[in-house]
């Protein structure tokens, strides 16, 4: 879990100092139609008699696999949003610091996790617990599952309080993450601009030159993130100075147990 919460200074460019990317860079986004690639489960089907089932956007591109809906309605979506400002509690003090290039910066935005009793992982060079789950994270991490199949432990809460918080390009591929296991994004409050960069494609002098995928991310939005796009792809949430409003993201993501 280290590497997503204490990001390596190459995995994470210009966290604490990152301008605004570049919007006129090309996109390419898949859109061929479809379901999710999970067969929903039981209670999927039974919950669908009263709730329409989801249409997913495919998002496609060498080595990304990614599938997107809107998951929540704008009613609905507002409530969750409220009851995760009113209970959230986020990191503070040195949880809420990153070191790059030996520097200490605030990070730009606020996190916290949520998980099941027992879990740890390694954050600061610290073994920590995730805070045991709260009734409206376990409602969205539900629906989720509902819709996609997929069971989660534990999730990273990211708060931005306006478009000058941001995170910078990073892949989550910790050791903890149990492989093979998709990453599940919930977006609440601002739409945000969300890009994928591939690994050959970064720096000033890349190896290869590979379309950046945008995504934009919106309230009450789901984002699977299939394997194996994280072994090939970095994503980010740039700056963007216009966005006023707060968002928060919720990553669902299936830890290993720990090691006893
Ligand atoms: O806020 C977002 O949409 C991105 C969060 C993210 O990149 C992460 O949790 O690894």
């Amino acid at each position: 879990m280290e590497r997503f919460l204490v990001k390596r200074a190459q995995d994470h460019v210009g966290e604490g100092q990152q301008q605004e990317q570049n919007e006129e860079e090309p996109v390419t986004s898949g859109k061929d139609p479809g379901g999710p690639r999970k067969r929903p489960r039981r209670e999927t089907l039974e919950r669908a008699t009263h709730e329409a089932a989801p249409s997913w956007r495919h998002i496609r591109a060498e080595g990304l696999d990614c599938d997107y809906t809107v998951l929540f309605g704008k009613a609905e979506a507002d409530g969750i949003f409220q009851e995760l400002e009113k209970e959230v509690e986020y990191f503070t003090g040195a949880l809420a610091r990153v070191l790059v290039f030996g520097k200490w910066h605030n990070v730009p935005r606020k996190q916290a996790t949520y998980g099941d009793a027992g879990l740890t992982y390694t954050f600061s060079g610290l073994t920590l617990s995730p805070k045991p789950w709260i009734p409206v994270l376990e409602r969205v991490r539900d629906r989720v599952s509902g819709v996609t199949g997929q069971t989660f432990n534990f999730v990273l809460v990211n708060r931005y309080k306006d478009g000058c918080d941001h995170i910078g390009e990073h892949r989550d591929d910790e050791r903890e993450l149990a492989p093979g296991s998709p990453i599940a994004s919930v977006s609440f409050g601002a739409c945000r601009d969300f890009f994928f960069r591939h690994k050959e494609s970064r720096g000033k002098n890349p190896c290869r030159r590979v379309e950046v995928v945008r995504v934009q991310l919106a309230h009450g939005s789901l984002l699977m993130m299939n394997p194996p796009t994280n072994t090939h792809w970095y994503h980010s949430l740039p700056v963007r100075k216009k966005v006023l409003a707060p968002r928060v993201n919720l990553t669902f993501r299936k830890v290993l147990p720990t090691k006893k």
